[in-house]
């Protein structure tokens, strides 16, 4: 069916609206308006889930966009997705470089702008040495942009002070299959919510946040009402309305809930001795390999009874949870932030592999332990090609010799170029440089003055006279606008070429399909401009374009298990995305790691079917991760809990959706979640203004009541740059990955 724009819009925002209130399906397949001469293929600008879209090109200009029905969306799109024009011509895009001057941006020409830059990069390092510059990406740069701009601090500059927003997100998801399995990555896909019959969603909205994935799994549940879920999150979100059983807990107790689960399986006989005999090994928090009679030992502290006091969950639902797990012939589960951004995420990553590994639900269609990527490129260019301070493309490690050594003979620079030691993880580089310690900042595709979390220090920081922040970014109100020394304007989305990799390890290509508007240049060119100007050696910026870096990074990959080799970009421009590892040009990309016959890593006369080859001995482990409290649990004077997170219709820090109408109206302000029976207790109403104070700061907003937060917990959306509830949350990170607690801190409320 075709609708007029006015009718789509009409549509979109009814939906937009139902969806926050009543279920998963605002979904479009076309937000067509003026009919376009032509469509290009490319990606959705948002989420992990990764939709393929077609943009929608008349004279020129980015008019409409529309699923792309090869892709694995089937079609599909949420209303982000579809409603991407108006972000591309808003107002508010950047179009000329820009310079601070007194205070004040005052336009500047590239070569001034970019002069700058190259002096105070050139002062830091004449100060400082390498460890006085750095760089802060993003998950939604493109690979290339990722993988040049990481090569060119690295192996140019010498500083492994390369970090980006992916600390804040998959961290400890990295954190989590790398110490679980050996390697980063899911081993599953998507199609295996086609085959699962039981799925368990924990710490992640999926309905709001992977809303086509979800979908997956909604129409899943319809075809088959005996396909079971199970959804795990101290809220009551729209994701949970689907639910068979919705386990609410006290937050940051799930450690213990998924404990218990290992306990029920074990003593009701629903592990899989067979699977875990043979391909797990059993280990304890201080890395010692041990049997399975111990790990029972460990579990007992986590019977059902025992959590039920923990979790404020009943015993009986986590017997019902872990038989509906353990039972089900397929089992899948999701996870996100919930998860993730805890001060134990990679444990309670690792906890969720543990029930997979100890029931063998893994490497069959339909059983996987899935970790949802939130940008749409953290897999792609930040974890794959090696985008932070410890990483180098592929998997490899900084402090590895003979992973610096591989890297540099395949990069053609001398050895020993690559600086051995690993530089400073995001909150560590953003309080270097709020003391001055990191002089020179390159920021790219992020706003970090709003999303980091404590966030005032860092704006602080940003405001002091001795440091300098360079700043590429497509959008004037940008918060971080208003803090950086130089600001170059950043070509758009559909202005660009290049790739990015999903959460289920699929690539696809993003043809640029209309010129930047005014001097908008794309972060590749901005990069290469900025290397050279450094006396980068030529040796390692040997790109004439994009296509180049691509294809260097398959040369990279291809000794290693990512292997990019098959994907070359004649074949992406055809493709609706590929799923590494695709070792040639003729294989079909891999659906299932780590099992004979599917994952072309393992060699097909290989004795065994399953095999974990990230680690020596081929097994992958079920490690021993005691429950622990929250960094800042709630007390006397800060009494309850605040979370936050996302919602539908927004992204991030709303620099693209709230440019939307649309979506702007459907969620024109941030405001508090309150139980009912808190809103009683403190005789608030509905709408009512309430203040919130933690130790860091206070705001106030507007009462949303409702069931959807446990009582003792409050909820607040962090899109809204007038209402940044991250000058409230906690900066305290995971030992492993670093990652800050945004999802748990004390705080108070009262009627404003
Ligand atoms: N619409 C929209 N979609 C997005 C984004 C967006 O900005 N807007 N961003 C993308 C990105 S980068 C990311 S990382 C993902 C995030 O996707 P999600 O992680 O799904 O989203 P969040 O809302 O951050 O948090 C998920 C859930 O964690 C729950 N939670 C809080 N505390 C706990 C706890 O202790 N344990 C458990 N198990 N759960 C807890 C919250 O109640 C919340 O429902 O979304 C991606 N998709
Ligand atoms: N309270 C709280 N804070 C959080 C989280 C949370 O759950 N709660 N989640 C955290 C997570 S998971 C994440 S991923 C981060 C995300 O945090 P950010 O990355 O800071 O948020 P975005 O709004 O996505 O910022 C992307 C910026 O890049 C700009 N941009 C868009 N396209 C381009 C481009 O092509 N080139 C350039 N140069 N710029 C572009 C956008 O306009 C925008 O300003 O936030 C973290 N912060
Ligand atoms: S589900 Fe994610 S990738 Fe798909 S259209 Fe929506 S925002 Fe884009
Ligand atoms: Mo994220």
């Amino acid at each position: 069916m075709k609708l007029s724009r006015r009718e789509v819009l009409k549509a979109a925002a009814a939906s937009s609206a139902m969806m926050a209130i009543s279920g998963p399906f605002s979904m479009v397949r076309e937000a067509a308006a003026d009919e376009p001469d032509q469509w290009v293929k490319s990606v959705c600008r948002f989420c992990g889930t990764g939709c393929g879209v077609m943009v929608g090109i008349k004279n020129g200009k980015c008019v409409t966009v529309k699923g792309d029905p090869n892709n694995h969306n089937r079609g599909f799109l949420c209303l982000k997705g579809a409603l991407m024009p108006p972000i591309v011509y808003s107002k508010e895009r950047v179009t000329r470089p820009y310079i601070r001057r007194n205070g004040k941006l005052e336009p500047a020409s590239w070569d001034e702008a970019m002069g700058l830059v190259e002096k105070k990069f050139k002062e830091a390092l004449a100060e400082g040495g390498p460890t006085a510059i750095g760089y802060y990406g993003s998950g939604q740069a493109l690979t290339e942009e990722t993988y040049l701009a990481s090569k060119i601090f690295k192996a140019g500059l010498g500083s492994n002070n390369v970090e980006g927003n992916p600390r804040l997100c998959m961290a400890s998801a990295v954190g989590g299959y790398v110490t679980t399995f050996g390697k980063d990555e899911p081993c599953g896909s998507y199609s295996d919510i086609d085959a699962a019959t039981c799925i368990m969603i924990i710490g992640s909205n999926m309905s709001e946040c992977h809303p086509v994935l979800f979908k997956r799994v909604a129409s899943r549940k319809q075809a088959d009402p005996n396909v079971k879920i199970i959804v795990i999150d101290p809220r009551r979100t729209n994701t949970a309305r689907i639910a068979d059983e919705h386990v609410s807990f006290k937050p940051g107790t799930d450690l213990a809930i998924l404990n218990s689960m290992a306990w029920v399986i074990i003593n009701e006989e629903l592990d899989s001795p067979r699977f875990h005999g043979k391909y797990v090994n059993f280990m304890t928090n201080d890395k010692k390999k041990v049997d399975f009679d111990a790990y029972m030992k460990f579990l007992e502290d986590y019977t059902p009874e025992k959590v039920e006091k923990i979790s404020g969950v009943s015993a009986a639902q986590i017997r019902k949870i872990a038989k509906m797990f353990g039972e089900a012939s397929a089992t899948t589960s999701f996870w996100c932030m919930g998860l993730n951004q805890r001060i134990r995420g990679v444990w309670a990553n690792n906890l969720v592999s543990n029930l997979h590994l100890l029931t063998g639900h893994i490497g069959k269609p339909g059983a996987t332990p899935f970790s949802l990527t939130g940008q749409p490129n953290a897999c792609g260019g930040v974890r794959d090609t090696g985008g932070l301070c410890h990483l180098l493309p592929a998997g490899r490690l900084i402090k590895k010799e003979a992973h610096r050594n591989a890297l540099e003979k395949q990069w053609g620079i001398p050895k020993g170029t690559i600086n051995p030691k690993p530089g400073l993880h995001t909150i560590a580089l953003w309080n270097a440089f709020s003391e001055a310690k990191v002089k020179a900042m390159f920021v790219l595709c992020t706003n970090p003055a709003h999303s980091l979390p404590n966030v005032n220090i860092y704006t602080e920081g940003m405001k002091r006279k001795d440091n300098f922040m360079v700043l590429s970014e497509p959008f004037m109100d940008a918060e971080s606008v208003k803090y950086c020394d130089v600001l170059l304007p950043a070509a758009f989305w559909c202005e660009k070429r290049g790739t990015y990799g999903c959460s289920e390890r699929r690539y696809s290509l993003l043809k640029k399909s209309t010129e930047p508007l005014g001097e908008c240049k794309p972060d590749f060119e901005i990069l290469m401009d900025f290397a050279k100007r450094m006396g980068v050696d030529s040796r390692v910026i040997p790109y004439e374009n994009i296509d180049d870096v691509w294809n260097e990074w398959r040369m990279v990959s291809a000794a290693t298990p990512y292997n990019f080799s098959g994907m070359t970009r004649e074949r992406m421009e055809k493709a609706s995305g590929i799923l590494w590892p695709c070792p040639t040009e003729d294989h079909p990309g891999t659906k299932i790691r780590y099992v004979r016959g599917e994952d072309p890593n393992i060699p097909k006369d290989y004795p065994k079917k399953y095999n974990f080859y990230g680690k020596p001995d081929g097994r992958a482990v079920i490690w021993f991760r005691p429950y622990k409290g929250a960094a800042e649990e709630p007390n006397e004077e800060y009494p309850m809990v605040l979370t936050t997170g996302r919602v539908i219709d927004h992204w991030h820090t709303g620099t693209m959706t709230m440019k939307v109408p649309e979506l702007r109206r459907s969620f024109p302000a941030a405001y508090v979640e309150v139980n009912i029976e808190d809103a009683k207790a403190k005789g608030i109403q509905n709408g009512d203004n309430v203040l919130l104070e933690t130790k860091r700061d206070k705001m106030v907003f507007r009462a949303k009541v409702s069931d959807v937060c446990r009582p003792g917990l409050i909820f607040v959306p962090w899109y809204d740059a007038n209402l940044m509830i991250n000058k409230l949350t906690l900066n305290a990170i995971d030992k492993g990955s670093k990652q800050p607690e945004f999802k748990i801190c004390a705080v108070r409320i009262s009627k404003a």
